[in-house]
């Protein structure tokens, strides 16, 4: 069978974004794909993070994919610092990256700025440790937002680097899933720039946990620009903002941008946000109340955790061990 490996950072402010470009997407693979998603705490820490905050939060992805729908019987949910496996494989896997492969990561660029030589090594990094996420599984196909697609462009040619080294087909190439409809969700105070957790306007974004006041707020901030919606979708080249609302609209009542701007053809922006804003309430406000019900029970996320970690360690470490031996590790 297919495996599926994906994967958030419990960095906090978990928001429409991640909603919209992961996880509300993966539970419909359930259904023909073995899952495994984890909860990247390893990933976390190649920027600063408070201790308290980061086991919050790790709590609080599990707690969301849950009540976004992912089977916690049937999916493997984990938090990956629990399987020591993805560290070591990720450092087989860097003696075989070329620094120039991780030279070329965008986001390394975006997330270090102007202080490069300041940035910790595990930020540069990251993309090897993403690979072996992935790898350790010999998952097939990763859902990931298009803003992670170089990142698995390169963990397919890390995987390609090995079999080649080795001589052996040891790693499948896995496959990237892009779900269109909602494959990047733009800031709402900035049309060129993604939602972000970690952009500093928490106006830029919906929080999952937005209770229905805050959200309708947002909506009525978001940037706009002085023009009526067009009337076809070359009316929106240019207007980014335009077309963000349009498509976070489209992907909540799950039908195509086309469709959606149909719907608001030659309108004002009001009457776009105002539906907007129900759906949003809607949508996010039924995930964000189940969380705080998981959440008020840690005891149960915890559970859900430790076994999810003992189900993945049994794929993960077999594999690792295979490597090793490939590698020429002596193994006693
Ligand atoms: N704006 C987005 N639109 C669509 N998908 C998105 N994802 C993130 N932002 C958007 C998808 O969510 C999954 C988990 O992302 P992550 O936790 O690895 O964080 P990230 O990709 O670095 O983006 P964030 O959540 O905004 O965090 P920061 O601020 O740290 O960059 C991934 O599948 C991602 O594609």
């Amino acid at each position: 069978m297919n495996r599926i490996f994906s994967g958030v950072q419990p960095t906090g402010n978990l928001h429409l974004g991640n909603y919209l470009g992961a996880i509300r997407n993966w539970v419909a693979l359930q259904k023909d794909y073995e899952c495994i998603f984890c909860i990247v705490d390893l990933h976390a820490l190649t920027l600063p993070q408070d201790p308290d905050a980061l086991r919050r939060h790790t709590r609080e992805v599990a707690a969301a994919y849950i009540a976004s729908g992912i089977d916690e019987k049937r999916t493997i949910i984990f938090n990956q610092s629990m399987v020591g496996a993805h560290a070591e494989l990720a450092w087989l896997l860097s003696c075989l990256t070329p620094i120039g492969w991780l030279n070329r990561m965008t986001q390394f660029k975006e997330k270090a700025g102007k202080e490069r030589d300041m940035a910790g090594l595990g930020l540069y990094a990251y993309p090897v440790l993403m690979a072996a996420d992935i790898l350790l599984y010999k998952a097939t196909h990763v859902p990931v937002g298009e803003d992670q697609k170089q990142h698995l462009e390169l963990s397919r040619d890390i995987a390609g680097a090995f079999n080649r080294h080795y001589g052996r087909d040891t790693f499948p190439l896995p496959e990237p899933q892009i779900f269109a409809a909602s494959a990047r969700v733009m800031s709402l105070r900035d049309g060129r720039r993604k939602m972000s957790k970690s952009d500093a306007s928490d106006y830029s974004r919906i929080n999952l946990s937005d209770d229905p006041e805050l959200i309708a707020l947002k909506i009525r901030r978001a940037k706009t620009d002085p023009e009526r919606l067009p009337e076809s979708p070359e009316g929106l080249e240019g207007r980014p903002e335009a077309e963000n609302l349009i498509g976070i609209y489209s992907a909540l009542a799950g039908i195509s941008p086309e469709e959606g701007l149909k719907r608001f053809a030659g309108e004002n922006f009001s009457v776009l946000k105002e539906a907007l804003s129900e759906l949003a309430i809607a949508q996010v406000g039924r995930v964000g109340g189940q969380m705080r019900r998981l959440l008020a029970e840690p005891g149960h996320i915890d559970g859900v955790l430790k076994e999810g970690a003992q189900r993945a360690a049994a794929i993960a470490f077999p594999i690792l061990e295979d490597v090793k031996e490939i590698c020429g590790l002596l193994r006693l």
